[in-house]
């Protein structure tokens, strides 16, 4: 019953294929239809109860200005993705991004792309997808191996970290591959604070999802397990889970940056990462390696507890 628009939206922005894009940058165009469920019904005139175009519109200045992407394509699909995200009650988002000065001698009006996603599309397995998708073009044919850092230090620390991996593996979007053992280690940061369990995980990412949709799955879990978004930055926590790498995407986003820029830092995750990718390198150097020449001295120790629900 309900489309919210966004029309003719300008941002100036820095992504394209050409060197002289990328630097000098220009204008995009961009326009947007947010479809809601069929169901949805208006229960109350409260902006709570829509979707706010507000909101709306700071996720595109946020993704134009904080990316550089060569393709429009790229760009208008990490849009969709994130503003699929904003509500449950969106079912379909159309964005429609358009160069108005395009590195063109020809004379034309603009040039531009347009991205049509379905919520339901956004969940859909590789097998159902081949056969009709908007946007095969952009993702990769095949799964890529991803690794994520768990940590928790209030309530049952155990159990956080069981239920964590339990709706990991439930969500249908990666297959987890291996789990490292569970540390018990020092809080970095803030001191004050009881000791964190901390495990990292080798996963792959099943379907072909962007690294910004990804992130907003491992948020929900957090979310659904009750940790709250408004305490300070590495306040105590039920549940943390970092993205730490997709096979060495760079991603320099304020949502999201790739590599996890800390976990250089982190004897938490170097130590748990060891045990389960000792191929794994850090500034090229193998990751035991870059340990024992770092000799970070905060204490990371393996416990006795197991991951499997005996
Ligand atoms: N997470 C933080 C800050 N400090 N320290 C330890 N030991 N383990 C963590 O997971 C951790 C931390 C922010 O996410
Ligand atoms: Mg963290
Ligand atoms: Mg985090």
């Amino acid at each position: 019953m309900f489309k919210i628009l966004v029309k003719n939206l300008v941002l100036f922005g820095f992504h394209g294929v050409n060197e002289s894009e990328k630097k000098k940058g220009q204008y995009f165009i961009y326009n947007l239809k947010i479809k809601l469920n069929e169901n949805y019904e208006l229960k109350e005139d409260t902006i709570e109860s829509t979707v706010n175009y507000s909101e709306a519109i700071k996720v595109l200045k946020k993704i134009n200005s904080e990316n550089r992407f060569d393709l429009l394509e790229t760009l208008a699909f990490a849009c969709a993705s994130e503003l699929i995200m904003m509500s449950e009650v969106i079912e379909e988002i159309k964005i429609t991004i358009e160069k108005s000065n395009p590195p063109i001698r020809e004379k034309l009006e603009s040039v531009g792309v347009t991205c049509k996603l379905k919520r339901k599309d956004l969940f859909k397995s590789r097998e159902e997808k081949s056969s009709e998708s908007n946007i095969d073009n952009i993702a990769a044919d095949k799964p890529k191996t991803c690794f994520l850092s768990l940590g928790t230090n209030m309530g049952n620390r155990l159990d956080n970290l069981r239920q964590a991996v339990s709706l990991l593996s439930g969500k249908n979007i990666l297959k987890i591959l291996k789990i490292s053992s569970i540390y018990e280690t020092e809080p970095m940061y803030f001191k004050e604070q009881p000791a964190f369990y901390n495990l990292v995980l080798q996963a792959e990412i099943k379907t072909e999802i962007s690294p910004f949709v990804f992130l907003g799955y491992l948020k929900d879990i957090e979310y659904e397990m009750g940790r709250q978004g408004n305490s300070f930055r590495n306040s105590p926590r039920i549940i943390d889970i970092d993205l730490l790498d997709i096979e060495k995407t760079i991603i320099e986003s304020d949502i999201l940056k790739l590599p996890h820029p800390k976990m250089k830092e982190r004897n938490f995750v170097l130590i748990p990462l060891s045990e389960i990718a000792p191929e794994y390198k850090i500034d090229d150097i193998l990751i035991k390696d870059y340990i024992d020449k770092s000799g970070f001295q905060e204490s990371v120790v393996k416990t006795r507890e197991n991951i499997l629900i005996i």
